[in-house]
């Protein structure tokens, strides 16, 4: 009988620390996820695949941890003894980089440092390979140097999420150069999902529409409108972590789906899609502008297309509709038969308050 894999996940309360749990319990796996203790909860998107640890057929198992806390890692890694580890961990949002930037590089870039030398030590002394993989971004590529973006493209990164990206890339990269560990780069551009963090601009704006009409909110404030990005379905990128680490030797990937949107494109799209005019709702602030802006992301991901075999299977305008639906019946206002227009309909008296305010 063959051992079942064993995953530690860094970032397992995050949009992609669940989908992955999801996909790696499909495929039998044990895993395990690192969680801050929060003062509220803040598990609810592993909430659904939760089990009891006192189950005997339990697989998921959470350890309370902290990537800026080296002694409590090397213990969990001790504990659990995973084949597989995902850092997924980070203060994730460029713009509180710039509020945080000592604590961002701590979490982002120390962090991965950390658990790399933890891993290094423990393969040292036990002789077990642990494969590692970093969840690096198309931020680090920055100011544009080349489009699109791929693996080779020069690093250009312009706030203090982005530097920190960098270094725990060539870190990762230097660990498998340095001590032959199975060390693999992931470079992938933006994606979102339903689970998206709220102040993302993708789910702050589906959120917004859901908002606005079910009355409860009457603008929508904004920052840079002209940015523009390459936009993936979350599911489909934690796939490409999975693969990255099936393979026989570590390399680093982009993944991304060779597409650019600005963002009110994307505003264009949500709100034509419930029948509403974005410009009677989104007023400008500048507190949401960067002190450095990335303005151009578009990836060419040629390499893992040809080598992992992954490709995504949403397009723009079915990840920005099933972000829409989802924070409308988030709301309670699709109706059972699905039909958003008809939900839009039913609500239209909230809509007319909503817009009049
Ligand atoms: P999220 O912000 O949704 O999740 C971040 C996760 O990291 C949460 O589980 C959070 O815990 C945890 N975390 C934050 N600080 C620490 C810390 N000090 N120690 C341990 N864990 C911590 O990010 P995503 O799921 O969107 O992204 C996953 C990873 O991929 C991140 O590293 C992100 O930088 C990177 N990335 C994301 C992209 C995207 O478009 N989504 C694109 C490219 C890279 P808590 O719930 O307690 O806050
Ligand atoms: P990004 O995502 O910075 O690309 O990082 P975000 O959604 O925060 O911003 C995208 C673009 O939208 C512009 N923007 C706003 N952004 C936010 N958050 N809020 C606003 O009100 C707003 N108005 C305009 C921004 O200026 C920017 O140009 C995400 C994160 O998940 C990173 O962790 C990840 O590494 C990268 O994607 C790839």
């Amino acid at each position: 009988m063959t051992q079942r894999k064993r995953a530690l996940i860094t970032g397992i309360t995050g949009q992609d620390g669940s989908y992955l749990s999801e996909l790696l319990l499909e495929k039998d796996y044990e895993v395990h996820g690192i969680i801050r203790r929060t003062s509220t909860f803040n598990t609810d998107r592993i909430d659904h695949i939760y089990e009891d640890p006192h189950d005997q057929k339990a697989r998921l198992f959470l350890h309370y941890g902290d990537l800026t806390d080296g002694t409590t890692l090397r213990r969990i890694l001790e504990e659990v003894k995973p084949t597989e580890i995902y850092n997924l961990g980070a203060q994730s949002h460029v713009r509180v980089s710039f509020d945080s930037p000592e604590y961002t590089v701590d979490a982002v870039g120390m962090g991965t440092l950390r658990l790399l030398e933890a891993i290094r030590d423990y393969q040292h002394r036990t002789g077990i390979q642990v494969r590692f993989y970093q969840a690096g971004s198309s931020e680090m590529y920055g100011k544009v140097q080349e489009i699109p973006q791929l693996e080779t493209t020069p690093f250009y990164p312009r706030s203090p999420y982005a530097c920190a990206k960098v270094y725990a890339h060539w870190q990762t990269v230097n660990y498998r150069e340095s001590y032959g560990l199975f060390a693999a780069n992931g470079i992938l551009f933006n994606h979102e999902s339903p689970r998206r963090g709220e102040t993302f601009v993708t789910r702050k704006i589906t959120r917004a529409i859901a908002r606005i009409i079910a009355g409860q909110q009457k603008k929508l404030y904004l920052g840079n409108l002209d940015a523009k990005r390459d936009w993936g379905y979350a599911k489909d990128y934690v796939k490409a972590m999975w693969l990255m680490l099936q393979q026989d030797e570590p390399d680093d990937y982009v993944v991304a789906t060779g597409e650019t949107h600005a963002i009110h494109e994307f505003l264009d799209i949500a709100f034509g899609y419930v029948n509403l005019n974005w410009q009677d709702y989104v007023e400008f602030d500048d507190r949401y502008l960067r002190p450095a802006e990335v303005e151009l992301l578009i990836g060419d991901s040629t390499k893992a297309r040809e080598k992992l075999g992954w490709q995504p299977s949403v397009t723009f305008e079915q990840l920005v509709f099933l972000m829409v639906e989802a924070d409308l019946k988030g709301l309670g206002l699709v109706p059972l038969n699905g039909h958003v227009q008809q939900a839009v309909d039913d609500h239209a008296t909230l809509r007319q308050s909503a817009s009049s305010l």
